[in-house]
């Protein structure tokens, strides 16, 4: 059977980063299958086309994921799909937390032929199988435990991704026309990829706005070092022989969770000389520690998205996470800034104690702190969050 993955278009912004959903399900697909990977972000197309492609191609299931943003224009796309006959599945966070609304059981027209609910690693195959049987369901669903919680799949062993012959090309950030160019400059700028890479899952700290600890549950599980290791060597050496430029996002919620852990694997990492420039989500508390953020930096740890969420204590307070303290913030980013480390500080504003002028005052905080890269966003309430207004959760 030939499937396609699918991400739409989130309608605003180029992607500068493939979704790693993609590729771990493309790894965990059994090898009889054959799996394309489209990123609407990266690689446009209007949805007759996207359907012509299809039909071309002789795709006979096509499996869309989408976050809540993404939502309406992941529906659309299905629903052209469906249309001309082609088996659609969804997953992801969204159609986890509102499986009726995908599979038109709340009033609406339905959209997808099924549904995988929550981490789909193991659940994946199986809807392969029955996909290619004709036999597929509305709904997959991981196995639950006798307390009736979905068994997480633990990510030891974690799959291989190829990302040494994986097509990327979608991904670059370099164009095209000034590859060759650019790849003779310095140690090469042929290509330039940022590649999502996961250590672990799952976050205790149940921030109001957060649908990850509600998704990926409280227990945290880690791969092992050695899998994150030689998966970053791989990347390294395909930079090399791209005459590229390869960096990682770690996309772990909280890099940091586990201190000892991180620790662990940041000199294993700098032990097997398998740095490369990343990013990671860390969040205030975790970065009083000298020790560590030594080692982010000789690990290549050259950004760290913070979110600060408020500058004001009572507002982190109305959101659950008055662990991450804002009269810690200067000195976190005078921490990070000493190794030559910036800060991408992420801030949401109309959380419960917000007043006139609360921008302006976040905005004159910022200018006296070191040079990092703000980012503002409005506090949304996502569906299964404890924000979401109480008389519409189910
Ligand atoms: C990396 C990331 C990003 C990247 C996205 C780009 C990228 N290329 O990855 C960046 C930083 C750009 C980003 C931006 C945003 N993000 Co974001 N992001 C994440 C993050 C941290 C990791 C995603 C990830 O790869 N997870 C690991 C994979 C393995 O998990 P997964 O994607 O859920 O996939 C599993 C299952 O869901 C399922 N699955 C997923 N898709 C599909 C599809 C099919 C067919 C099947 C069968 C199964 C399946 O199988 C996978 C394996 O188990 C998540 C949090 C998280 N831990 O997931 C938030 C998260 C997805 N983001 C979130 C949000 C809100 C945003 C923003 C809207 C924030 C903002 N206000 O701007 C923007 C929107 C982006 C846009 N341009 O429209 C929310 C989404 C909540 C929701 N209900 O929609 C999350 C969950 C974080 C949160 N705090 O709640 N984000
Ligand atoms: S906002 Fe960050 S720290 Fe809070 S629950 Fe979500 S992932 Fe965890």
């Amino acid at each position: 059977m030939k499937i396609l993955l699918y991400n739409p278009d989130n309608g605003v912004t180029r992607n500068f980063m493939p979704h790693l959903w993609m590729f771990l399900l493309q790894a965990l697909t059994p090898k009889e299958h054959e799996v394309i990977l489209i990123d609407g972000n990266a690689k446009a197309m209007t949805r007759p086309e996207l359907v012509k492609f299809c039909k071309d191609e002789n795709i006979e299931l096509v499996g869309i994921g989408a976050m809540t943003r993404m939502i309406a224009r992941a529906y659309l796309v299905a629903d052209a799909l469906r249309e001309a006959g082609i088996k659609v599945v969804m997953g992801g966070p969204h159609v986890t937390e509102c499986p009726d609304e995908a599979l038109g059981r709340d009033g609406g027209p339905r959209h997808a032929d099924a549904i995988a609910l929550g981490e789909a690693d193991e659940t994946w195959p199986l809807l392969i199988q029955d996909a290619a049987n004709g036999t597929l369901k509305d709904i997959y669903q991981p196995q639950v435990d006798p307390k009736g919680n979905d068994k997480k799949p633990n990510l030891q062993p974690y799959p291989h991704i190829p990302w040494e012959t994986l097509d990327l090309d979608q991904f670059s950030l370099v164009p095209q026309f000034f590859k060759p160019f650019l790849s003779k400059m310095g140690e090469g700028w042929g290509s330039f990829h940022v590649v999502p890479i996961e250590t672990g899952r799952g976050c205790p700290y149940g921030c109001e706005f957060c649908t990850v600890t509600g998704f990926f549950g409280d227990s945290i599980r880690f791969r092992s070092n050695e899998s994150v290791v030689e998966e970053l060597l791989r990347l390294k050496n395909r930079a090399k022989q791209e005459k590229g430029q390869m960096a990682v996002f770690f996309i772990d919620d909280n890099l940091a969770i586990n201190k000892k852990r991180l620790k662990g694997l940041l000199r294993d990492i700098i032990a097997a000389n398998a740095q490369l420039p990343w990013v990671a989500q860390i969040s205030a508390n975790l970065l009083g520690d000298e020790e560590l953020v030594d080692l982010i930096a000789e690990a290549g740890g050259k950004w760290v998205f913070i979110g600060m969420e408020s500058i004001d204590p009572e507002n982190m307070a109305s959101v659950n996470k008055n662990f991450s303290k804002p009269g810690d913030y200067k000195e976190v980013l005078d921490r990070l800034a000493k190794r030559n480390i910036y800060a991408i500080t992420s801030f949401i504003f109309g959380m419960d104690n917000d007043t006139p002028g609360a921008a302006k005052r976040t905005v004159d905080q910022i200018e006296s702190w070191a040079p990092g890269l703000p980012v503002f966003g409005q506090l949304t309430p996502f569906p299964a969050t404890p924000l979401w207004p109480t008389r519409l959760r189910k």
